[in-house]
C-alpha cells in the first residue's frame, strides 16, 4: 500500500502504534452462560442469518433468525418475525458440574467459543455465521474420543411441520393467514424453511422423535440455513422461488468441504471489513468478564478498552447485520418475539437513519446497500399511498416502515427527506458517480417532488412545510423546523447532486431557488434553536426527540464554523434537554455535543451510555444503558443505541461535514493519547490519526484519487496531498 504519510512539522512524529488488521481487546467475554436472550446471549450474523447463543452447558439454545421472514403487505407495516431455536441437549442431571468455564465472541474472528471441563474432559464449542456459505456453522469438540452423547432439536416459532430425517431436521412453514392484529389475514403470505444438518464423528446418530441423537461421537458439527420465498421486487408480488433449493444447495456445499475451509473462507470475507478500522483510546481491562468491566464502568470506573470495545462492536454487528439482504431492523437481524417491540421494524423519524450513520464513517461503506435497495424497492408503494394521502408528486412515509411498503402510525412528512441525507451522504463519502446515477438521484429528486408540490408560501413568500409534526412531539402546524431543516437538507444535497452528475440544469436552479426562500432555523426568547415556528419552547422540556436540532447533526446547515450564533442557540437547546435519556437519544447526543466540538460534554454522554442495566446489581431507572452483552437498552434492546454509539465516536475523531478534514474535533481530556486507523472522510479518503497529550502527533490521508484536501490540524488549516490508496 502506498500512502503519503503528512508528519506535521513543528511536532514529533509518533510511530503508528496499532499493528492494521488486528484490533486489540476485542472480545466480550463471560465465566457462565446466559440466562436471558435480551441481555446475556451473544450475536452473530451473516448479514440475513443471526443467531443468539446463550452458551449452557447441558443444553445448549440458539435462537435464531432470518431477515426476510415478516409478516405485512404494501398497507401494514406488519412486523419481523424470530424464525426457530436449535437446543443441543447434553447432559443428564448426573453429569459432574462444569469446571473453569468460558463464553466469548471475539469480534477480530467473528467467532463464538464456549470452552469449559467436566468429568475430565475438556469441551469445546465454536459457532459463526458464513456470509460466503450462506450458512451457520456450530462445531462442538473435545479433547477425549468419543465424549458427545445427546441430540438435537429444532423448533419453529411459527408452528411449522419439524422433520426429522437422517442426519437433517427440518421445519417448513407458511405464515398465510397469520393475523398479527385485527381479523384480516395478510394478503402477502410467505413460504419459509429451515434445515440442519448433523455431522458427526465416531460414534452414531439416528433420528427419530422428532430429534437426532447421537452417541459416543468424537465431534458433532451443526449446519443451519434457512430462507423464505421473500424477492425484493414489487413487480412480482414481493415473491420468488419457494427457498427450499437454494438452502439444501447451501448445506450440500457446506457439508462437502471441511470445518476449517468453512472457517478460513468466513474470516478472509469477515476481516475484509472489520480489519479496516483499529482504534486505541487507552489502556483496558481485557482480563475481567465483560459484565464485570460493565458493573465496574457504571460504578464510576471509567475504561477506554470497553469504550473501545463498544465502538468495534458497532461494526460487528453492522457486518453481521446488513450485506446483501435487508438492511438492519431496529433489532439488527435478532429478534425472538413474534410480536417484537416497535416490530422490530424500520422507523424512520430517527432509528433507521440512525443505524446508517457509522457505515461510511467506520468505513463499512459496502453494508449500506441493503438499506438504499430497501428504499428504492418501496418506492412505487409509497408513491400511490403519498399521491392518495396528499395530491402530491414524490413519496413519504408513516413513522412505522416494513419491506413491503406499508406504513403505520403517524405520517411524518419529512421522513423520507431524513433518509435522503444517508443516501447523499453515502455518495459523498464514495463518490461512487454509478451509485448516485442509478440509485441514489432517481429517489433524492422524487423526494425533492414531494416537497415542491407540498410546500406554501406565506404571506411574505416564505415557504414553509404545512401541517409539519416534531417527532414524537407537539402539535401538527406549519412551519416545523425538523421539516424545515430537512427540506433544506434535500434540496441542498440534490443540487449538489445534480451538479456532480451534471443534470437537469433546470430542475437543479429550481431547488436552489427554493431553498433559499424556506424559512430558517429561529433563535427564540431563551436563546434556544426553535423547535416551532412559534416561539413556545418550553425549557423545562427533555423529550427525547432532538427533531430541531438535525441540521447540526446528521446535517450540515448549522455548524460552529460557519453559523456560529446557530449553532450557539443549537448548543442551548441541546443543553435543555438534559442528559439522560432512552439508549439512541443518549447516542445522538454524542454526535450532536461532538458537532458542536465539545468533546468532554460528549464524553459525558458516553458514560450515561455506558451503564450496566437489566441486572439485579444496579438500578437505574431512568432509561438508556446496556445490557450485559453490551446491546443498547432503549430499553428493551434497540439497536440504534449501538450503531449511534459507533458513529458518536466517529464523529468526535474525525468531521468532514463542512467541506474540510477536521482531525479530533471533539477529542475529550479522557483521551489524552490514543490512534486510529482506517477511518473515511467524506470526499473518498481514508485517515489515520496519533495523538499524544491531546494532540495530533502524525496522520495520513489516502485516497482513490489522489489530490489536494484542506486539514485542519490542532487548530490550524493546511493544504495537503492525498495520495493513493
Ligand atoms: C421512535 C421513538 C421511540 C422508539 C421507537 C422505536 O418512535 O420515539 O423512542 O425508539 O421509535
Amino acid at each position: 500500500m502506498k500512502v503519503l504519510a503528512m508528519i506535521l512539522t513543528i511536532v514529533v512524529c509518533v510511530p503508528m502504534c496499532c499493528v492494521h488488521g488486528a484490533q486489540p481487546d476485542a472480545i466480550l467475554w463471560y465465566d457462565k452462560p446466559a440466562a436471558r436472550w435480551e441481555t446475556e446471549a451473544l450475536p452473530i450474523g451473516n448479514g440475513r442469518l443471526g443467531g443468539m447463543i446463550f452458551g449452557g452447558v447441558q443444553r445448549e439454545h440458539i435462537q435464531f433468525n432470518e431477515s426476510t421472514l415478516w409478516i405485512g403487505d404494501e398497507t401494514d407495516t406488519g412486523a419481523y418475525q424470530a424464525f426457530g431455536d436449535i437446543f443441543v441437549e447434553l447432559g443428564t442431571s448426573a453429569q459432574s458440574s462444569a469446571e473453569a468455564y468460558r463464553r466469548e465472541l471475539d469480534l477480530n474472528r467473528a467467532v463464538h467459543t464456549v470452552i469449559y471441563t467436566q468429568g475430565g474432559v475438556r469441551y469445546r464449542r465454536e459457532y459463526f455465521a458464513s456470509h460466503p456459505a450462506g450458512v451457520m456453522v456450530f462445531r462442538l469438540t473435545a479433547d477425549t474420543p468419543g465424549a458427545y452423547t445427546g441430540s438435537v432439536l429444532l423448533t419453529d416459532m411459527h408452528k411449522g411441520r419439524i422433520v426429522a430425517n437422517g442426519n437433517r431436521l427440518s421445519s417448513i412453514g407458511s405464515l398465510a393467514g397469520y393475523q398479527y392484529q385485527g381479523n384480516t389475514p395478510y394478503k402477502i403470505a410467505l413460504n419459509y424453511e429451515a434445515q440442519v444438518w448433523v455431522i458427526h464423528d465416531g460414534g452414531t446418530l439416528t433420528a427419530g422423535d422428532g430429534r437426532l441423537t447421537f452417541n459416543k461421537a468424537n465431534s458433532v458439527t451443526l449446519l443451519l440455513a434457512a430462507g423464505t420465498d421473500f424477492v425484493q421486487d414489487r413487480s412480482r408480488g414481493w415473491r420468488g422461488d419457494s427457498p427450499h433449493e437454494r438452502i439444501t444447495a447451501q448445506l450440500k456445499a457446506a457439508a462437502g468441504t471441511t470445518y476449517q475451509s468453512l472457517l478460513d473462507a468466513h474470516l478472509a470475507d469477515y476481516q475484509t471489513l472489520f480489519d479496516r478500522v483499529t482504534l486505541n483510546l487507552g489502556p483496558g481491562h481485557a482480563q475481567l468478564p465483560t459484565d464485570v468491566r460493565l458493573l465496574n464502568y457504571s460504578q464510576g470506573e471509567r475504561e477506554p478498552g470497553l469504550e473501545t470495545l463498544l465502538f468495534q462492536y458497532g461494526r460487528y454487528m453492522m457486518i453481521s447485520a446488513s450485506r446483501d439482504a435487508l438492511p438492519a431492523n431496529l433489532q439488527g437481524v435478532w429478534n425472538n418475539s413474534i410480536r417484537p417491540p416497535w416490530r422490530s421494524d424500520y422507523h424512520t423519524d430517527v432509528n433507521v437513519q440512525m443505524n446508517y450513520w457509522m457505515v461510511d464513517q467506520a468505513n463499512l461503506g459496502e453494508c449500506f446497500l441493503p438499506y438504499a435497495r430497501w428504499l428504492n424497492s418501496i418506492r412505487e408503494v409509497r408513491k400511490q399511498a403519498t399521491s392518495e394521502a396528499f395530491n402530491t408528486r414524490g413519496w413519504t412515509m408513516r413513522a412505522e416502515n416494513g419491506v413491503f411498503g406499508g406504513s403505520t402510525w403517524q405520517w411524518v412528512e419529512s421522513g423520507s427527506a431524513w433518509c435522503m441525507q444517508n443516501i447523499w451522504d453515502h455518495y459523498a463519502y464514495t463518490g461512487d458517480l454509478d451509485y448516485l446515477r442509478t440509485l441514489a438521484y432517481p429517489m433524492m429528486k422524487e423526494v425533492c417532488e414531494f416537497w415542491l408540490d407540498r410546500l406554501k408560501a406565506l404571506p411574505d413568500g416564505t415557504l414553509v412545510a404545512p401541517n409539519g409534526y416534531s417527532p414524537e412531539h407537539g402539535p401538527r402546524e406549519d412551519g416545523v423546523s425538523h421539516d424545515q431543516q430537512l427540506i433544506w437538507d434535500v434540496f441542498d444535497n440534490t443540487v449538489e447532486a445534480a451538479d456532480a452528475l451534471g443534470t437537469d440544469r433546470d430542475f437543479r436552479d429550481l431547488i436552489a431557488a427554493k431553498r433559499d426562500r424556506l424559512l430558517g432555523p429561529k433563535i427564540g426568547q431563551w436563546g434556544q434553536l426553535q423547535e416551532w415556528m412559534v416561539d413556545r419552547d418550553d425549557p423545562k422540556d427533555t423529550h427525547r426527540h432532538l427533531s430541531h436540532l438535525v441540521a447540526v447533526h446528521p446535517g450540515r446547515q448549522i455548524t460552529p464554523q460557519t453559523t456560529p450564533a446557530l449553532a450557539e442557540a443549537a448548543r442551548v437547546s441541546l443543553n435543555a434537554r438534559g442528559d439522560i435519556s432512552t439508549g439512541w437519544s443518549t447516542a445522538w447526543k454524542i454526535n450532536l455535543w461532538a458537532r458542536l466540538l465539545d468533546g468532554d460534554r460528549a464524553y459525558k454522554l458516553i458514560g450515561n451510555l455506558i451503564r450496566l442495566v437489566g441486572d439485579t446489581r444496579t438500578n437505574y431507572s431512568n432509561g438508556g444503558g446496556l445490557y450485559a452483552n453490551l446491546f443498547d437498552a432503549h430499553p428493551p434492546f434497540q439497536i440504534d443505541g449501538n450503531f449511534g454509539y459507533t458513529a458518536g465516536v466517529c464523529e468526535m475523531l474525525l468531521q468532514s461535514h463542512t467541506g474540510d478534514i477536521h482531525l479530533l474535533p471533539a477529542l475529550p481530556a479522557a483521551w489524552p493519547a490514543g490512534s486510529v486507523r482506517g477511518l473515511r472522510a467524506r470526499g473518498g479518503f481514508t485517515v489515520d490519526i496519533d495523538w499524544q497529550d491531546g494532540k495530533v502527533t502524525a496522520y495520513r490521508i489516502a485516497s482513490a484519487t489522489p489530490r489536494n484536501v484542506k486539514v485542519l490540524v490542532n487548530g490550524r488549516t493546511r493544504t495537503v496531498k492525498a495520495e493513493s490508496l
